[in-house]
């Protein structure tokens, strides 16, 4: 039985080992699994997102599928960190006698900011469509928070104090972003009509909320050194399922009854205005061409235009 077990153990450690670079401080097998865990429980919530997209006419989709995406992109890398991979070794700025956290060089992931690269922008994006936001600002969001995310990622790589000073940066980046959310958006969004205000309130707040936590995460991390590579999974891993999953449904759910036409979002089926489509169509039928006019000034909102007209 016991050899039996043993074959089954998870072997990532062993298999995706570096003689090259070795970090005194790293995950072990309980890291390992636990980014496992968190690897599927991503790929499910992807599968339940994209599933739901397809229960709605396409005018309908675009937060499930931004927020398929988010999981999707996380539960990628989550592999790579359950493989043990996506990590580089960095000498710590605080060398400390605690076992867990004892030696000169740290497992960095970064393949974390890799994930966040992609995923918090389209975050940004599922909040601020939600409240209808001009969308020079929503551009100007991603790019600030582009800028926090690459000065997290160079300060976790430095090994002098200096990591503090692009820490710093990132939290100026980091206020930014919550004082457009926090004030701006959520004006905007109680102006769009109440359940628009409503949905944003609760993705809003539980976003500002999580979001404050990873420059906490950061600091006893890749900053200061101060809990182990198993515990640092533990941590991001949790606040990643509750910015993710957890925040992907509620605004999914938040969204049942708001038709994206009232944030501002015209979208066009297939069956609209796409005149390759209706060229062949009409062709086959002779002199069906009047019933490609009508669609064709319709404005993407009707749902009756939707089934059976599909490529
Ligand atoms: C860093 C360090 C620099 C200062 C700040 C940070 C904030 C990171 C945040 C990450 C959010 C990630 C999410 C991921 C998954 O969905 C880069 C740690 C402020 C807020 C939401």
């Amino acid at each position: 039985m016991a050899g039996f077990m043993e074959k089954r153990n998870n072997n990532a450690l062993n298999v995706n080992s570096y003689p090259q670079l070795e970090a005194d401080i790293a995950i072990t097998t309980h890291g390992s699994d636990w980014y496992w865990a968190v690897t599927a429980v991503m790929t499910v919530a992807t599968f339940i997102f994209i599933g739901l997209a397809l229960t709605k006419p396409r005018q309908h989709r675009v937060f499930h599928y931004i927020t398929a995406a988010i999981t999707m992109v996380a539960s990628i890398a989550y592999f790579t960190m359950g493989s043990n991979l996506g990590w580089t070794a960095i000498n710590v700025e605080f060398p400390r006698n605690d076992p867990v956290v004892r030696g000169s060089d740290r497992e960095i992931f970064y393949v974390r900011y890799i994930d966040w690269f992609i995923t918090t922008p389209l975050l940004l994006m599922d909040l601020l469509l939600t409240a209808a936001m001009p969308w020079p600002t929503i551009l100007y969001i991603i790019l600030v928070d582009w800028v926090m995310i690459v000065t997290g990622l160079v300060g976790a790589l430095v090994y002098t104090r200096y990591k503090w000073g692009y820490f710093a940066f990132g939290c100026a980046a980091f206020f930014y972003i919550a004082f457009v959310l926090g004030w701006e958006a959520r004006k905007h969004a109680n102006a769009m009509g109440r359940d628009i205000g409503r949905t944003f309130l609760y993705c809003g707040s539980l976003t500002t909320f999580l979001w404050t936590l990873y420059p906490i995460a950061w600091g006893l991390c890749e900053g200061g050194n101060v809990i182990s590579a198993d515990s640092e999974a533990v941590f991001y891993g949790v606040l990643d399922l509750l910015a993710k999953p957890v925040f992907g449904a509620l605004l999914i759910w938040g969204h049942r009854g708001i038709d994206p036409s009232r944030l501002g979002l015209h979208i066009h089926d297939y069956d609209e205005k796409d005149v390759a489509i209706h060229g062949e169509k009409n062709g086959t039928n002779g002199h069906a061409n009047g019933n490609g006019h009508t669609n064709g000034h319709t404005n993407g909102h009707t749902n009756g235009n939707t089934n059976g007209e599909t490529v």
